[in-house]
């Protein structure tokens, strides 16, 4: 079994093109895993059919936290780009949180702030490792930012539950914004 296509392929479903499976996410984004298992199976696109455990197995042995299962639904943590707004709960941040960029978007950002841009939320590391990484998807030597989250929060900015190494919100302007 390919887990890393099939994480792939789910992150696809639960972030970017659930009809694409025939599956509608819930207002927090779940949707019924043995729907998910039965559209894609329907691909043949593995060497057997997939399973829960194979879903549970993705979850447990993957470095990063990108997908939940609750019950008999399964939902993607972060990363959405689907129209209908995925609710998040609301938390209070940790003090500092970083966020790994290119040379190339660096400008934008000190002029007009983090924005969502595809996404549904602007996504913020806890530490600086994990923003090295996110960084580095997108240039070699990335541009980690610090975000003054502290006062970002007490000043009315609102962050949301990403994972343990992601934390979520809808827009970070400039003043909070310094380079690592
Ligand atoms: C940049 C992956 C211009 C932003 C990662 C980023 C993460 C701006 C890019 C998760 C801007 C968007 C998300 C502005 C922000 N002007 N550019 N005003 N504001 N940007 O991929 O945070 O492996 O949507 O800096 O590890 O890079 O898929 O967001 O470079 O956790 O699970 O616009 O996706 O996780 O890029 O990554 P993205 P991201 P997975």
């Amino acid at each position: 079994m390919d887990y890393t296509k099939l994480s792939k392929e789910i992150s696809y479903a639960l972030r970017h093109a659930p009809w694409e499976y025939e599956l509608e996410l819930d207002s927090e984004g779940f949707v019924p895993i043995q729907q998910l298992i039965e559209a894609i199976n329907e691909s043949g696109n593995y060497n057997r059919p997939i399973t829960k455990s194979d879903l549970e197995h993705i979850i447990e042995t993957s470095e990063k936290k990108r997908h939940e299962i609750q019950n008999d639904s399964i939902r993607a943590l972060y990363g959405h780009t689907v129209s209908t707004h995925i609710k998040k709960n609301q938390i209070k941040p940790p003090d500092i949180l970083y966020h790994g960029t290119s040379h190339k978007a660096f400008e934008q950002i000190m002029s007009n702030g983090l924005k969502p841009m595809k996404r549904q939320y602007v996504h913020l590391s806890v530490d600086t490792d994990t923003a090295i990484r996110v960084g580095k998807r997108r240039d070699i030597d990335p541009i980690i930012l610090k975000i003054n989250a502290a006062k970002a929060y007490q000043e009315g900015i609102v962050f949301y539950e990403g994972n343990d190494k992601v934390i979520l919100a809808d827009f970070v302007p400039t003043k909070y914004i310094a380079v690592f």
